[in-house]
């Protein structure tokens, strides 16, 4: 098979940098795609620092302003690593200049930016693809797969939670390289769009719309010296969030996330409880998805754990041998594949969350960051 490579430029070489560099590195030892990634450049302000990540990660090239990689004519796709307030104008370069795009989640700042980056995206045909990664687990493609072929039959319940506890010190200041998660006007929210947004990007997959929300928040420290002025500032993120939802298929939802749940440093966990099946998966114990089969006879009924990791769940055929783990990194490698599938055949299933998806995930966001101020029920837009 020819393979047809993709130039990718990815701006910004943090956590999020390393995680999808991996994946260009990985995707095609491990998946036969007819495209393919070749690491190209990379793009970060400190020269010294992204010059020194080129050569670790293996890009053949570095630029220090994202402007001059965009333009650049050996550049096919542009990877979107850096904080929130910039994805869209990153974007809407990128499609004046053609290129396809990965963006790092949440989509935009809030819903009126995803549309205008949407609109954009949607009238240039070009690829995109936003980085919600957990769907790409084994064991939670494969609820979903069991979800979608009717097993569970109607849907009650669904509940998920996505716990840390980095943000409890009121001396961690607010602002600059790590921590511009904690400043608002970088991030758009706090753990609304930062982690319940990972949790509403699976839940949307898995069992639909969600058409209203009811929410509260809460900024537990209210100041912090912010890096940029070294003056104390407003906290304005969400530092908890938990919120009630119902879907369009009438199942009601409970979803939590907070950055002070004292020993949990990434809990993210969901439940679906159906008139037949319930399904329960736990981030902490990623390879296996809880299942109870109520078809089972009374004497043998019970939860069982099955370990996603044979040849027939999904993505663990493409690795190892069976009952060998996969791990978090190997979910950036599976949306990537999905991604280019997709490019070879683009008339295939879409599996991964693209701009419009992310799109809808921003506007459940929206509604319940409206939600948590008006203290009322919020209706969330469609998409
Ligand atoms: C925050 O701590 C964070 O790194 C998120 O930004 C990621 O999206 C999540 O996957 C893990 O936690």
């Amino acid at each position: 098979m020819s393979k047809k490579t993709i130039r990718i430029g990815l701006i910004g070489y943090g956590f999020m940098g390393r995680t999808h560099s991996n994946a260009y590195s990985q995707l095609s030892h491990f998946f036969d795609t007819e495209h393919v990634p070749v690491r190209q450049a990379v793009c970060g302000r400190n020269r010294e620092q992204v010059a020194a990540f080129a050569e670790k990660w293996g890009y053949a090239s570095y630029e220090t302003d994202w402007r001059e990689l965009v333009k650049r004519d050996d550049i096919d796709a542009i990877d979107i690593c850096t904080p929130n307030d910039s994805h869209a104008e990153i974007a809407l370069e990128c499609i004046k200049h053609g290129k396809m795009i990965l963006c790092e989640k949440p989509l935009a700042l809030n819903g009126a930016q995803g549309e205008e980056m949407v609109k954009a995206v949607e009238e240039s045909g070009l690829p995109n693809l936003v980085w919600y990664n957990y769907r790409f687990l084994p064991a939670v493609t494969l609820a979903k797969n069991i979800v979608a072929a009717g097993e569970l039959g109607r849907v009650f319940h669904y509940r998920a939670n996505f716990l840390q506890d980095w943000t409890i010190s009121s001396d961690l200041p607010q602002g600059g390289a790590a921590l511009w998660r904690l400043d608002a006007a970088a991030a758009g929210s706090g753990v609304t769009g930062d982690l319940l947004a990972h949790c509403i990007d699976t839940a949307r997959w898995i069992n639909g719309e969600i058409v209203s929300v009811s929410a509260m928040t809460e900024t537990f420290i209210k100041e912090r010296i912010h890096t940029a002025t070294g003056e104390k500032m407003p906290v304005t993120i969400d530092d908890a969030c938990t919120f009630m939802a119902r879907f369009a298929n009438g199942s009601l939802a409970v979803f939590e996330s907070t950055r002070y749940a004292r020993g949990h440093k990434a809990l993210y966990t969901f439940e679906i409880n159906g008139e037949e099946k319930s399904l329960s998966w736990d981030l902490h114990d990623l390879n296996y998805l809880s299942y109870f089969d109520h078809g089972v006879p009374g004497d043998r009924r019970g939860w069982t754990k099955i370990h996603a990791t044979d040849g027939d769940h999904p993505y663990s055929g493409n690795w190892w041998v069976p009952g060998l783990s996969l791990g978090y990194e190997h979910s950036f490698v599976h949306g990537l594949a999905e991604f280019f599938k997709s490019l070879d055949d683009p008339s295939s299933e879409k599996r991964f969350p693209d701009f419009r998806h992310a799109l809808g995930t921003q506007y459940v966001c929206d509604a319940v960051l409206e939600s948590a101020k008006t203290g009322q029920w919020v209706d969330v837009k469609s998409c």
